[in-house]
């Protein structure tokens, strides 16, 4: 830790304890006193803020569900099988080809195969997704959450957004402008439910669902949760992509934040 930073630290430090004594009193101390998960937050030059704001406030967590409410059948929507050929190649190989690159504002830039995203430390959540036209189905997703990645490439500073670039067109156009895109902002793709995910309903994401990775970004609306992922970015500004509102719904008029 550079000596500079050390004052700061300590700060939060005392006001994180004080928050923990609160939820002591609340009968809810098992998990914020364990030595385990203090050190997990309070470790990680990497870590900023946000996250640890995240982990501490547990009412800003989405809801997860019991197995039994999974849905039997659950809807696939918007684009549900990429006609593209390289998305096809990919695809006819079960994407041993495929990697996800990771760049933009980054200090280490990387590419990752699926087989590594999956030796990588996993989360799973069983929770509902929303969609804007009115259905919602429950699902189990399986993934690595996005702050590990983001954490292992190190964000520079001026990052603001993440961006996902899909394998996708869900409207064809000449010029590619309906190529499907998504960004978030920091405090959602540090949130400890953002995941990408290989996996759904413990099987292998399928086609329809995004395969071979799609992000879930679990308190906002369907839309937020772009498929059939390619790379991520770390930007600035999202006003030079698309139509310069965020995101293919955006710029179709839905709103950028879609939280529920
Ligand atoms: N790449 C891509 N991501 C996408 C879409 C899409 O058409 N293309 N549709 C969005 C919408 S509107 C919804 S509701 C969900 C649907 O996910 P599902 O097919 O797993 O139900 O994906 C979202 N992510
Ligand atoms: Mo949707």
């Amino acid at each position: 830790m550079r000596p500079d930073r050390r004052p700061s630290r300590r700060a939060f430090l005392t006001g994180a304890g004080a928050s923990a004594g609160a939820l002591a009193l609340a009968g809810c101390d098992a998990l914020s006193q364990s030595p385990g998960f203090r050190s997990v937050l309070y470790t990680g030059e990497d870590l900023t803020m946000l996250v640890q704001r995240a982990l501490l406030a547990p009412s800003s967590m989405a809801k997860e569900f019991p197995a039994s409410a999974i849905s039997p059948d659950f809807k696939a929507n918007g684009s549900t099988d990429p006609d593209s050929a390289d998305y096809r190649a990919l695809a006819a190989n079960g994407f041993a080809e495929w990697r996800l690159e990771v760049g933009g504002l980054v200090e280490r830039p990387a590419s990752y195969s699926l087989a590594e995203l999956r030796a990588l430390p996993a989360r799973s959540q069983i929770t509902r997704h929303d969609c804007v036209e009115g259905w919602s189905c429950i699902g189990k997703w399986t993934g690595v959450q996005l702050a590990t990645l983001l954490t292992a490439a190190g964000l520079k500073p001026d990052a603001r957004y993440i961006l996902f670039t899909c394998a996708d067109e869900l409207e064809k156009t000449l010029d590619g402008s309906g190529r499907y895109y998504e960004t978030i902002d920091l405090e959602d793709a540090f949130h400890p439910q953002t995941i990408l995910a290989y996996a759904m309903n413990d099987e292998p994401l399928p086609i329809a669902h995004g395969a071979p990775l799609r992000v879930r970004v679990e308190r906002q609306l369907g839309y937020k949760m772009a498929k059939y992922l390619m790379r991520i970015d770390a930007i600035e500004s999202f006003t030079d992509l698309g139509r310069g509102r965020g995101s293919f719904w955006a710029d179709r008029g839905y709103d950028w934040y879609a939280g529920i």
